[in-house]
């Protein structure tokens, strides 16, 4: 994952937040990328009518540009509306150079009505701003008016989108192709293959759902994603920002961006790290690893997520053998659950095999280390089957900081192990490079 990704979106601004500019910071945050804006005219527009559109003089639309470019490092741009050719210009001679991924959505009139771009801009859109384009996402009606090309069959559907990619796109999606058998499709043509992605359709009239679509693209290209990857991605995610629209104004709904498991990116992120780490494979003990993450203050195993079969040892690989799933661990989890008890930062945890030189490098690190023995355990505990409940208490018992490993040596057919404690997955990749 790119971390601290800070990402622009070139558009308009719309009041009612549900489109343009405003839209796709809502978007980025929720991926936990910082939105940067540049904002080339301002719309007035309710749920219901299309008021009036001004676009800001060039000089600040220049500025705004350099301000951007000047200061932050960006990893992907999102060209929406443009509005005019002086404004396409003026895009083009800031963004010629720059080497990001540059989604373009090629909006020419809204939901409610309003033109986007002047009929005069259409040939300076087609010379400057498409081959700018790393992905072009026109809804069939923009594939029909850049390409000229009326699209009524497979056919012409191709036809129209070799014709936008002539003209420089690299890649170009056709969205929201719908069939009747309910099925709503995009039709995807990259360098060297075409392809559909097929999904149902919600039957909704809505406002934001090209936004939230060019602007899940941008953001899972420039998190390293194949154009294929990221075209799923965001077909998921707009599908469900439709699903989930609410009627805001009077007029027609506002799609809602849809609510990322962070806990589960997060998670996700960090396993893969850790599997690739050298030779990691002699660090999975006999009963196999897991590595949880935990929503904030998880009430049961439900709240923890974690591998549903574990990360296991194959010749000299980590193996990860099955999904990230809520309940998905019950030993690992369970010890992060009773550590979260008295230490509520504390919502990750994994599992490592218990080596005297891992414990020793532990000690060399100055980490906080507990320990518990097995041997303690009083029978009851074994027949309610608590000993992970047990012996963590029994481990942080008398101390006020909270770990970062706690170890026992096991006992009669019990694997010694130790146990890796952090505030998040991120923490606990630090802590092993400083073990490992
Ligand atoms: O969804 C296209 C769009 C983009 N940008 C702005 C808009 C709209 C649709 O209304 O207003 C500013």
């Amino acid at each position: 994952m790119t971390e601290n990704m800070n990402l622009l979106s070139i558009g308009g601004s719309d009041p009612s937040s549900g489109a343009g500019i405003q839209s796709d910071v809502k978007t980025f945050s929720e991926f936990n990328a910082y939105g940067l804006t540049v904002i080339t005219a301002i719309t007035s527009q309710s749920t219901s009518d299309f008021g009036m559109v001004e676009p800001v003089s060039q000089k600040i639309l220049k500025d705004q540009l350099e301000s951007v470019i000047s200061d932050f490092k960006i990893d992907g741009i999102k060209i929406g509306m443009v509005f005019n050719s002086q404004s396409i210009k003026t895009i083009y001679s800031k963004l010629k150079k720059i080497k990001v991924p540059i989604v373009i959505d090629p909006v020419i009139k809204s939901t409610t009505g309003g033109m986007l771009i002047e009929k005069s801009a259409m040939s300076d859109f087609q010379k400057y701003m498409i081959p700018l384009a790393t992905v072009i996402t026109p809804n069939r009606f923009e594939a029909e008016i850049l390409s000229k090309i009326k699209i009524n069959s497979k056919n012409t559907m191709q036809k129209s989108a070799k014709t936008i990619q002539r003209m420089g796109a690299k890649n170009v999606i056709i969205t929201g192709i719908e069939d009747k058998e309910n099925h709503i499709s995009d039709f995807i043509i990259e360098k060297n293959s075409t392809y559909n992605i097929t999904g149902k359709k919600i039957k909704s009239v809505n406002h934001g759902s090209g936004c939230n679509y060019s602007a899940a693209m941008i953001y899972s290209m420039s998190d390293g994603k194949t154009i294929k990857e990221s075209a799923l991605f965001a077909k998921k995610f707009t599908y469900n920002s439709v699903k989930n629209a609410r009627k805001i104004g009077k007029g027609i709904m506002i799609t809602e961006i849809a609510k990322q498991d962070n806990t589960k990116k997060e998670l996700s992120n960090a396993i893969k790290k850790f599997v690739d780490m050298k030779d990691i494979y002699k660090n999975i003990p006999e009963c196999q690893s897991n590595f949880v993450y935990s929503k904030p203050k998880p009430k049961s195993i439900k709240d923890v997520i974690g591998v549903s079969g574990r990360i296991v040892k194959a010749g000299k690989e980590a193996i990860v053998a099955g999904n990230l799933e809520y309940g998905g661990s019950k030993h690992v989890a369970t010890a992060l659950l009773t550590i979260n008890r008295k230490f509520p930062e504390i919502n990750s945890a994994l599992n490592l095999k218990y080596q005297e030189k891992t414990l020793s490098r532990i000690e060399r690190a100055q980490m906080q280390i507990c320990s518990y023995d097995r041997m303690d355990e009083p029978k009851n505990v074994k027949i309610k089957g608590s000993s992970i409940q047990w012996g963590i208490n029994k481990a942080i018992k008398d101390i006020e900081h909270s770990p970062d490993i706690i170890f026992h040596k096991g006992d009669f057919g019990k694997e010694p192990m130790i146990l890796l404690f952090g505030k998040t997955p991120k923490e606990i990749l630090n802590k092993l490079s400083r073990i490992l």
